[in-house]
């Protein structure tokens, strides 16, 4: 949509004096090879603590397949924009993922009264913006986008703080022509309580299924499950399942190692594969922790318990 560029330039309106939005917007790119990944920083525009408490996408339906943004000290670049597919990255730092859009699923909103607390003294100085751009037959004309996301900003403290809690698989090894390989992972939860809220699911192609459980006194309740072939979005929790000190947290993948002929591995490429449960939840500002993660291999006994359900594919 050509006037997104055009959007771009006009000022941002002032609201009041707490409240700001930001445009983050690619500068007019024309992607030329299917399946680019383009990445573009953003400094935090206030040195005070300030809160995201809304996202709105502008992406452009035919080229867009996702959009990622994280937050981090020190971005990979800040000059434009650059190519940040399997090789560059993001951020030289860590990156924490705050928002997901991906076509065809409907996008998260925080609940009222929850931000993502970002600025310096958060962590969080930059904001980076990933675009993965699908298809690229839509720019044979040469027209430029500048799809991105706009946030609503305040300098309000929130009463609550959204977080994310990841859980990975850092040596799950997928053999070739295996046609069932589980991916286990699980912690013990010592923290202040969590309200989990929704959750994203992310493999490479030979994910089926990824799901994410609390347990509390040997019982499994479920947070999430999704198929990874799915648009890789937050969705919502499947209900009110808060996680507090003594819990355990614990997500399986499933993969199939058919169609490959050696053994896949945990890496960047499209040829690895990666085991990634996100939980964005909120929690009470006093004792916020806005990022967690968790990259334990799960017990075999523990995984014994796990309900049938995690290994039942959803179609896609
Ligand atoms: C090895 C792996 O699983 N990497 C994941 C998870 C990950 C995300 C972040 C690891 C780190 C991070 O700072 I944020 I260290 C991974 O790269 N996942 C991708 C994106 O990078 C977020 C994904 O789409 O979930
Ligand atoms: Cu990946």
């Amino acid at each position: 949509n050509p006037s997104d560029c055009v959007s771009r330039t006009t000022p941002q309106p002032v609201l009041n004096a707490q409240n700001f939005s930001v445009d983050l917007r690619m500068p007019g790119v024309i992607p030329t090879e299917s399946d680019t990944y383009l990445c573009m920083a953003f400094p935090v525009p206030t040195n005070r603590d300030s809160y995201i408490v809304d996202f709105i996408p502008h992406a452009s339906m035919d080229t867009v397949h996702h959009m990622l943004l994280f937050g981090c000290m020190n971005p990979v670049s800040t000059s434009s924009f650059w190519d940040c597919g399997s090789v560059q990255g993001t951020c030289k730092d860590e990156a924490s993922i705050m928002y997901a859009w991906a076509r065809n699923a409907p996008p998260t909103k925080l609940p009222k009264g929850v931000g993502f607390r970002v600025g310096k003294n958060s962590g969080m100085s930059h904001f980076v913006l990933q675009i993965h751009y699908g298809d690229v037959s839509a720019f044979r004309d040469h027209h430029r986008d500048c799809s991105g996301l706009s946030l609503k900003m305040t300098t309000k403290r929130q009463p609550f703080i959204a977080g994310i809690y990841l859980l990975m698989s850092v040596d799950t090894i997928i053999p070739p022509g295996k046609k069932v390989t589980n991916s286990d992972i699980a912690c013990d939860y010592t923290s202040y309580p969590i309200y989990p809220f929704a959750f994203r699911t992310h493999t490479h192609r030979l994910g089926k299924v990824v799901s994410g459980y609390r347990i509390r006194n040997g019982k499994w309740s479920l947070i999430g499950r999704q198929s990874p072939q799915l648009p890789q979005a937050f969705y919502p929790t499947n209900k009110e399942v808060n996680v507090q000190y003594g819990d355990t947290m614990a997500a399986r993948c499933v993969f199939t190692g058919e169609g490959r002929t050696s053994k896949t591995y945990i890496g960047g490429t499209s040829n690895d594969e990666m085991c990634n449960f996100y939980i964005m939840y909120y929690m009470d500002s006093e004792h916020a922790i806005p990022f967690m993660n968790c990259m334990e291999t799960g017990s075999k006994e523990l995984f014994r318990h796990i309900p049938a359900e995690a290994n039942v594919p959803i179609p896609v």
